[in-house]
């Protein structure tokens, strides 16, 4: 396998076990998301995942996205969004949205949204992005895509909060269809 491939399939296994799954490996995740890297390498290993500090330090570093953070003493990984382990509980800084933030979906999906707004499902948030072009990166992974427009000021102007996650992505609960404009 290439070291390519290698970085790919490691950087998703990650996100599994950092968003979803921990306990898959007997992994404890604290509330903030964090693991200890050493557990994490040893539990892994346990589980016919062969891990070690380069790897990982060369997914993180790689990460076009910056998906995961190492902590400041190089003890723990975390991701910095994305989860739907239900114990943790990251504190986002909450922030004031730009006048528009952007989420890509896919067609298929706009019958339901029309209906539901947007909703975090699996996640705990709804992901918005700053920009179309990201948005559209994200819609294409479910299909073929489309960009809503997010009302963000206009729903902060009316006390919905907003946070934005260590990379860059802005984070809220359920969207209301009124907030959000779909093109014809
Ligand atoms: C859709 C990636 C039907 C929603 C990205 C999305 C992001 C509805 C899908 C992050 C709906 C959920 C998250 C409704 C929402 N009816 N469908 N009412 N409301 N949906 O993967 O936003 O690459 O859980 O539009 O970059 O696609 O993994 O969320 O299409 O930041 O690092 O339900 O994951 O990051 O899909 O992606 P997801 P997402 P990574």
């Amino acid at each position: 396998m290439s070291r390519n491939t290698d970085v790919i399939n490691i950087s998703k296994y990650l996100s599994y076990i950092l968003r979803h799954k921990p306990e898959s490996i007997g992994l404890a995740l604290d509330s903030e998301g964090w693991a200890d890297i050493n557990l994490m390498i040893l539990r892994s290993s346990q589980n016919g995942e062969k891990l070690d500090r380069e790897i990982i330090q060369t997914v993180v570093e790689t990460s076009e996205k910056k998906r995961f953070t190492i902590s400041s003493d190089g003890r723990s990984i975390r991701a910095a969004q994305g989860h739907s382990s239900n114990g943790v509980s990251i504190s986002y800084p909450q922030m004031v949205p730009p006048k528009f933030l952007y989420h890509g979906t896919a067609t298929r999906f706009l019958e339901s949204i029309r209906k539901q707004g947007l909703i975090a499902k699996s996640r705990q948030f709804v992901h918005l992005s700053l920009d179309k072009q990201t948005a559209t990166q994200v819609g294409q992974r479910h299909g073929k895509p489309v960009i809503l427009t997010i009302l963000a000021d206009e729903m902060h102007r009316l006390g919905y909060i907003f946070f934005l996650s260590e990379n860059r992505v802005w984070l809220t609960y359920n969207i209301k269809i009124t907030f959000i404009n779909i093109p014809d």
